[in-house]
């Protein structure tokens, strides 16, 4: 595997996950791999669970790791190509990620949407600057539209749990003070329907995802009915997609904050975030803290899901 970024390039699912469940087990077996290879991560947004499990991840398979944050210390990038360079941006892009690729074997990116142009975070130039210039192979620790390494380990997480071979998984909308990207929703949606559930997106009307991501889940605008039955659900607050809203928060009801209430009508689901939550925002602290929550093995899991993709790249990429 040389890129990362979606549910498709892990090939078959079931086989990955599998994968990934035999990495849980023999996390310290692969060392050999990553004798004197390195790994490089590049931040260009804040992070806990990411750069920790990712560079855990890395050191279990006998790796170094190099990390960067872009806005603390580096020089301040363009990105723009053409763009006269006589403003607060010392050096470009272009030139930058090569560079960093003479000084790695794998580079990880996280680089959030923008907001300030939505085909821009849609076609991914960031990410797609490090594809194309880096030299390295490259993987997505949240990009604009996606996040996979959360949402493989959401997915690990829920074959640990579910006790139906088709759980009924619910994706619902809460609110949040701040505009956040759509980038987890995307991938979990995708991954969710790839690993064949029962998917249900409940969100207010206006919330509605790119559906290259959705296909193949149900949309229900009413949160109970949504609820109702639900073996897992995963609460998310994301800004809205469709134009003219792009980026924008267009909701602040409440009532969709994940609680008792609407937990009371499923199947005792078990709760799930990606983290950071905003407690009694997204969810209740009863709701997080109580037996069915999973917010802190799907941190846990993390782990896996980066070792098992850094392994694959190892394997078929690194072996010179
Ligand atoms: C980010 C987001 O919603 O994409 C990262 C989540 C893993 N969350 C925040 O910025 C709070
Ligand atoms: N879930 C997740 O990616 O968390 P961080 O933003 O802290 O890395």
């Amino acid at each position: 595997m040389r890129y990362y970024t979606s549910v498709a390039d892990l090939g078959d699912l079931q086989a990955a996950i599998r994968e990934a469940l035999e990495v849980k087990a023999h996390r310290f077996d692969y060392q050999h791999l990553g004798k004197n290879k390195t790994l490089l991560m590049i931040f260009f947004n804040s992070s806990l669970r990411t750069r920790l499990s990712t560079q855990k991840a890395a050191m279990n398979l006998g790796m170094n790791t190099i990390v960067l944050d872009v806005n603390q210390g580096a020089w301040k990038l363009e990105t723009e190509r053409g763009v006269i360079m006589d403003g607060d941006k010392p050096e470009h892009l272009l030139e930058a990620v090569p560079v960093m690729g003479c000084y790695c074997d794998i580079i990880g990116v996280r680089s959030f949407a923008r907001f300030e142009n939505k085909r821009d975070d849609y076609e991914e130039k960031i990410l797609q600057q490090f594809i194309q210039h880096s030299g390295r192979p490259v993987f997505s620790m949240e990009v604009a539209t996606g996040h996979p390494l959360q949402a493989f380990a959401d997915i690990i997480t829920i074959e640990e749990h579910k006790t139906v071979a088709r759980p009924k998984v619910v994706m619902t909308w809460a609110p949040h003070p701040r505009c956040l990207p759509q980038a987890v929703p995307n991938s979990f949606a995708q991954f969710a329907v790839a690993a064949g559930y029962e998917v249900v997106i409940t969100q207010p009307k206006g919330y509605e995802l790119d559906e290259r991501f959705t296909e193949g889940a149900t949309i229900e605008y009413d949160q109970m009915k949504a609820f109702e039955g639900a073996d897992f659900v995963y609460a998310k607050n994301w800004s809205a997609y469709r134009d003219p809203y792009y980026g924008q928060n267009i909701c602040t009801d409440r009532s969709w904050t994940v609680s008792a209430r609407q937990m009371a009508v499923t199947n005792d689901a078990h709760f799930m975030h990606c983290l950071p939550v905003r407690r009694n925002m997204i969810v209740t602290d009863d709701v997080i803290e109580g037996p069915r929550s999973l917010v802190i093995p799907e941190a846990a899991n993390r782990e896996i899901s980066a070792e098992t993709v850094i392994k694959r790249m190892l394997e078929t990429e690194c072996q010179y």
